[in-house]
């Protein structure tokens, strides 16, 4: 009803109004009353009160979206790494006053409950807490969008450490049931796998392929809203689960196999059990295309069918949607969408063609070679053998037109084929996924460049115009405003509340750097923030760190291109330097490493037993720990990573150059105030060109550097033997004083840095070494420092997601925002 008041209205934001939808909560969805109720229970009470409110301005915005056809931007991405989600929707509704009044006057305590909330972490790393950050600023800005998705039952791992080795355990996030989550049992999509195609001939005596299946399962959706930080506008995330059929396998049910049926089902819900844990993909697994395919099976078809209520046929389609692929993962929509087009709507070749080119754009997030996704064609048409032969007549038109154009070239044109010949002949993804599109893009300024000379060198000789930068941002609200609440009241402060939604109102801080006073404030700031984390790391590992000293942090996934080892060497080689009673950085510094391993990559878990063994000597070492101390936060995600980013003084992105395509925790780390010593590498490039150079450590060889080394046949023994402190600190380590007397157990790293070292870390050691030098001294000058540190966050306001969704509405999407407004809605109920 328009004009009742918040204390009558059922959804009202006041502490009063909270208070009673949460008490009715408690009792009409948990079913409990107060003296029997859980923590848990709290939690979900509170969730509920605050998804009502959120439900009424989805349901308005689906409403205003549908009414104006709106262009519509459909993420299509296999991961999205959202995190807890009740402290960022109190955010989001502008409600955590209330929220905190209304809680302590029903004597319970805000934090508590949000700390209940298990992390819906259906992501692995950066690529899916994209996906998260992106939907955030899609609502926020106001855009028409859909994230489509695979909701795994189990997300990625849990970590533990065990005698500082990795142990992954199952992550229960479904366990004690999901608020957030509306399910759709009637909104399914059936999904073909296998069987093989015959050709007949259509009621017009038109060629058609039928696709006569082995096995049909179905794709049932699950929504969660996706609230816009003031705005009313509430987006839809879909997340597909995988259930069996009716008659679960056709085959077996007619040859009455019950049996057999049963397993065809459990195989066919298997589909969405489990996240796979890789963040750079291991290639060939049978079940990971599975999952590619049953997922943008369901999103295409969903599109089209809500497509399909509004216009009488597919025409206009890519002028409705803007489909993103995030990566390589989802790009078998393209020979999805061709096969919907013409196998279920009897269109021809062209006009599929043509809406399918026009509806997809893919963005790049790699170059590394092991991670460009490539399937074997057998096992492809074993399971997919309708769309093996659509990418084969896609690839014959696309190689006819190439030998057109270079009829003298036949090796480019090999090169460029969507399938690679060889022994074990196998669909390249990225040539399907950029053929199949009418944009490309990469993540960085100088990844975008490096797609564009290197492994798309090509396809951007024949389409230049296809190929787009979109740097990478992260949100603001989430990694500045709910992680680090007292930046968040500075800032505030000064520029009002209004820099959440524009992030480059941050630049109201740059002319208080050098202000006393002002910078007094910015020390308290982190300060309470390197307590809180030193709290934390107290309660999970029991180590004992020094908020005084330099937090010196670095997390991320482990693996060697993101070179954790190298920061090892430079703290092994401080460790050498006390015992040996040479001058050394007087800084006290606490290092902390945090992250996953893929489970079967090797030398990523020695690593993290490297790292705790390393800190078992030094830390308990009296003659050293008073100067440095090394800890390993446990199972790195996005609830710890809220408490990391803004407790950093020093962020390590130190890729070797050319490997890490953007990055995005090297944002976060900046907008909090750290300073970062880094590579010229992916977006680090743009923070120090944004912070200024004075304000960031660089290092390291650059991207020619590193080509024309290898080129010349690199050698890291000669940098060994010519290094006297590089050489004793490798030898610490193959000494066994890391590892109780055992010398060869790190002798697949020291091994691997001295036979081939990959990732040039010899060769970048001394730079580092120095500059990091250099850091622990910049850090004893407090004001100094403190200036540094407030300038990195006054100026990485253009890292916001939000400026990064602004380039791709306006370069590639070409979708306006379409303001929703609660106050016109006429069903809110009193
Ligand atoms: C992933 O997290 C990224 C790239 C991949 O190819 C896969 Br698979 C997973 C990361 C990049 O390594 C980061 O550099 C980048 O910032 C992030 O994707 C988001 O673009």
């Amino acid at each position: 009803m328009h004009g009742s008041s918040d204390e009558r209205t059922r959804t009202g934001m006041s502490p009063e109004a909270l208070k009673r939808a949460f008490v009715d909560s408690m009792f009409y969805v948990q079913a409990r009353y107060w003296e029997v109720a859980t923590p848990h229970d709290l939690y979900m009470a509170a969730a509920y009160t605050v998804r009502d409110r959120m439900l009424e301005r989805w349901i308005h915005t689906a409403e205003t979206y549908r009414k104006a056809h709106a262009r519509t931007v459909c993420y299509l991405s296999a991961e999205y790494l959202l995190g807890p989600q009740l402290g960022n929707n109190l955010i989001n509704l502008g409600i955590v006053d209330s929220a905190r009044q209304g809680a302590r006057d029903l004597g319970m305590d805000l934090q508590e409950i949000l700390d209940q909330e298990p992390e819906p972490g259906l992501g692995n790393g950066g690529l899916g807490r994209l996906a998260a950050c992106y939907l955030d600023s899609l609502a926020t800005l106001s855009i028409p969008a859909i994230g489509y998705g695979i909701r795994y039952e189990h997300g990625i791992f849990d970590q533990s450490i065990v005698d500082g080795w990795q142990v992954e355990d199952c992550d229960l996030w479904l366990t004690n049931g999901n608020p957030w989550e509306i399910p759709r049992p009637l909104l399914r999509f059936p999904v073909r796998f296998g069987g093989h195609t015959e050709p007949y001939t259509d009621e017009h005596g038109r060629f058609r392929v039928r696709w006569v299946p082995e096995l049909e399962l179905y794709g049932m959706a699950y929504d969660t809203p996706i609230l816009g930080f003031g705005v009313d506008n509430t987006n839809l995330l879909r997340l597909w689960h995988a259930t069996a059929g009716r008659s679960f396998d056709l085959q077996a049910f007619q040859k009455g196999d019950y049996y057999g049926a049963v397993n065809a089902k459990v195989a066919a819900e298997n589909i969405t059990k489990v996240l796979y844990p890789n963040d750079e993909p291991e290639a060939g697994k049978e079940l990971r295309l599975k999952q590619q395919y049953f997922f943008v099976s369901c999103s295409l078809q969903d599109m089209m069918r809500a497509h399909l209520q509004q216009a009488p046929n597919l025409e206009g389609f890519h002028e409705r949607y803007a489909a993103q692929l995030n990566d390589t993962h989802p790009s078998i929509a393209v020979a999805e969408l061709m096969r919907l087009c013409l196998d279920e709507h009897g269109m021809d070749w062209e006009a599929a063609w043509e809406i399918t080119r026009r509806t997809f754009a893919y963005t790049n997030h790699t170059l590394l070679p092991e991670a460009l996704e490539t399937w074997p064609v057998e096992l492809f048409g074993r399971l997919l053998p309708r769309h093996l032969e659509i990418i084969y007549e896609i690839n014959a038109r696309f190689l006819d037109e190439l030998r057109m154009r270079y009829p003298f070239d036949p090796e480019r044109v090999a090169r460029m084929s969507l399938i690679e010949e060889g022994p074990v002949r196998r669909v390249r993804m990225a040539h399907l996924a950029t053929v199949g599109s009418f944009a490309v893009n990469g993540v960085a300024a100088i990844h975008s460049e490096l797609v564009k000379s290197t492994v798309m060198r090509d396809f951007h000789e024949l389409w230049p115009e296809k190929f787009h930068n979109v740097t990478n941002g992260v949100t603001p609200r989430r990694f500045v405003q709910l992680s680090n609440p007292e930046l968040c009241g500075i800032v505030t402060d000064l520029a009002g509340p209004g820099w959440v939604r524009d992030a480059e109102n941050l630049r109201t801080l740059e002319p208080h750097a050098d202000d006393a006073a002002f910078q007094q404030r910015w020390q308290a700031m982190k300060r309470a923030a390197k307590e809180r984390l030193a709290a934390r790391i107290r309660e999970a590992t029991g180590a004992v760190i020094d908020p005084q000293s330099l937090f010196d942090i670095q997390v991320k996934r482990i693996h060697e291109y993101k070179r954790q080892h190298l920061n090892l060497l430079h703290i092994v080689a401080l460790y050498h330097r006390i015992k040996q009673g040479a001058d050394s950085d007087p800084t006290p510094r606490t290092f902390v490493f945090g992250g996953k391993a893929a489970p079967g990559y090797f030398m990523a878990k020695l690593i993290i037993k490297l790292i705790h063994s390393v800190a078992e000597v030094i830390n308990r070492d009296p003659e050293v720990n008073e100067r440095l101390r090394v800890v390993f936060v446990p199972n790195f995600n996005v609830k710890n990573a809220e408490c990391i980013y803004p407790a950093a003084d020093l962020s390590e992105q130190i890729s070797t150059a050319g490997k890490e395509a953007s990055g995005t925790g090297n944002m976060k780390f900046s907008m909090n105030g750290a300073l970062t010593i880094g590579t010229l590498d992916g977006a680090n490039v743009e923070i120090r060109h944004a912070v200024g150079h004075e304000n960031f450590f660089l290092f390291g060889l650059t991207v020619s550097e590193v080509e024309r080394t290898l080129a010349e046949g690199y050698c890291p023994w000669e940098i060994y033997r010519g290094n006297d402190e590089l050489r004793e600190v490798i030898d610490l380590l193959r000494s066994g004083l890391f590892s109780h007397g055992d010398p060869d157990l790190f002798r697949p790293l020291t091994d691997s840095l001295l036979q081939h070292d990959p990732y040039l870390l010899l060769a970048d050691y001394p730079a580092y070494i120095e500059t990091q030098a250099r850091a622990g001294d910049a850090f004893r000058d407090v004001a100094g420092w403190t200036r540094m540190s407030i300038l990195n966050s006054a100026r990485t306001g253009c890292f916001s997601s939000d400026r990064a969704i602004r380039e791709y509405c306006g370069k590639i999407w070409r979708v306006e925002p379409m303001p929703v407004s609660l106050a016109t809605n006429d069903a809110r109920v009193s």
